[in-house]
């Protein structure tokens, strides 16, 4: 056998090369190509920063549900973002990532996290509307990338999906509920729907023609799908799902294409996307302060932690 030292870099790179083209998974003690290790630490990242960020909308709920049942969801649910950010960072430090410089990144600005976060839940309705929609959105985004390339971030995904399909269940039960009370109630989660259905469209990226990764990380078979396809996607589950309901989404050009066989609809406002990522959307100041604020309260816990462990090495 020809030990790794010995190997060229061509080989090493044909070896990379087949392993994806057999669509077999390059893992962590693999030899990967630096951009492509870059790529996968880049979108871990994000995802990581996203269901972390992604537990403020919500929690801003938990001390104002309704009722002891929706309480105990909703608690379970934002729990469980926090458990998707850990294993996501988790899977980020198989790549040689470091969970305190991420976290840094995120705080300084200098890493981002999904757009949809950054926008306000003044309503109850809002977190049905996240569970149907956002999580929706997200399901459709990641059942392909349980077949990502990357070991530890497909297997990760595996979990996340089913943890998100009982999220989307939650969101779509408490609209149905919510559908079936008064008119007021109805209205609420119309005009949450009305606020949620374009933000949402915005979470799968920009357009295909204006998205530079996604070329690579097909390729590399990151991605299974563009932006664009997920995105025609779940506006076709979600139509039929919204007509079950009773709503409707805020867009005239919302129309069937038997040609096509997908529903066409209008167009984005990119613009929109652009300001929030680049941090100008309604909450990206409240959101990132918050988390600023979470990791200095927290800083005692974690050098307890590190204080004891370094104690138990050393009775070892
Ligand atoms: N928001 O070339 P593109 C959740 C960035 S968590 C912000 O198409 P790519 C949940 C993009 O990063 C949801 N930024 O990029 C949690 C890139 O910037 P950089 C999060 C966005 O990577 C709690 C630039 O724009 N899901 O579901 O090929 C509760 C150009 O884009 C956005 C994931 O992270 C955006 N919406 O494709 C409930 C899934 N869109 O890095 C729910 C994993 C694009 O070059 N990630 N950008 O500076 C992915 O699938 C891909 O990274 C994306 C973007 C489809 C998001």
């Amino acid at each position: 056998m020809t030990a790794v030292a010995e190997l060229s870099e061509e080989d090493l790179q044909a070896h990379f090369e087949h392993t994806i083209a057999r669509d077999q998974r390059i893992e962590p003690r693999d030899w990967m190509p630096e951009a492509y290790r870059k790529t996968m630490i880049r979108q871990i990242a994000q995802h990581a920063h996203s269901e972390i960020i992604g537990m403020q909308p919500e929690g801003n709920w938990i001390t104002r549900a309704p009722s002891l049942r929706r309480k105990a969801i909703l608690l379970a649910k934002v729990q469980d973002e926090a458990g998707h950010g850990l294993y996501l960072y988790s899977a980020s430090t198989t790549l040689g990532a470091d969970r305190a410089d991420l976290t840094d990144k995120l705080i300084n600005g200098r890493q981002k996290y999904s757009s949809i976060f950054n926008y306000p839940t003044p309503t109850f309705a809002d977190v049905g509307v996240i569970g149907w929609l956002v999580d929706g959105a997200a399901i459709c985004n990641q059942v392909p990338l349980c077949r990502s390339s990357y070991g530890p971030y497909a297997r990760a995904m595996i979990r996340i999906c089913k943890e998100e399909s009982f999220h989307q269940r939650q969101g779509y039960e408490l609209l149905m509920t919510m559908m079936r009370g008064t008119d007021a109630q109805r209205e609420m989660v119309q005009d949450a729907v009305n606020r949620w259905w374009w933000p949402s469209l915005m979470m799968f990226g920009p357009p295909d023609a204006e998205s530079p990764n996604t070329a690579q990380s097909m390729a590399w078979k990151i991605k299974r799908h563009t932006n664009d396809e997920l995105r025609q996607r779940f506006v076709d589950m979600s139509v039929p799902q919204a007509e079950a309901l009773g709503v409707t989404f805020p867009d005239p050009d919302l129309k069937w294409n038997a040609e096509r066989g997908h529903y066409d609809f209008g167009e984005i406002d990119w613009s929109e996307l652009k300001r929030v990522i680049s941090g100008d959307g309604p909450c990206n100041a409240e959101r990132i302060e918050r988390r600023r604020k979470a990791q200095e309260e927290g800083a005692w816990v974690r050098e307890a932690a590190a204080a004891h462990a370094a104690k138990k090495g050393a009775s070892a």
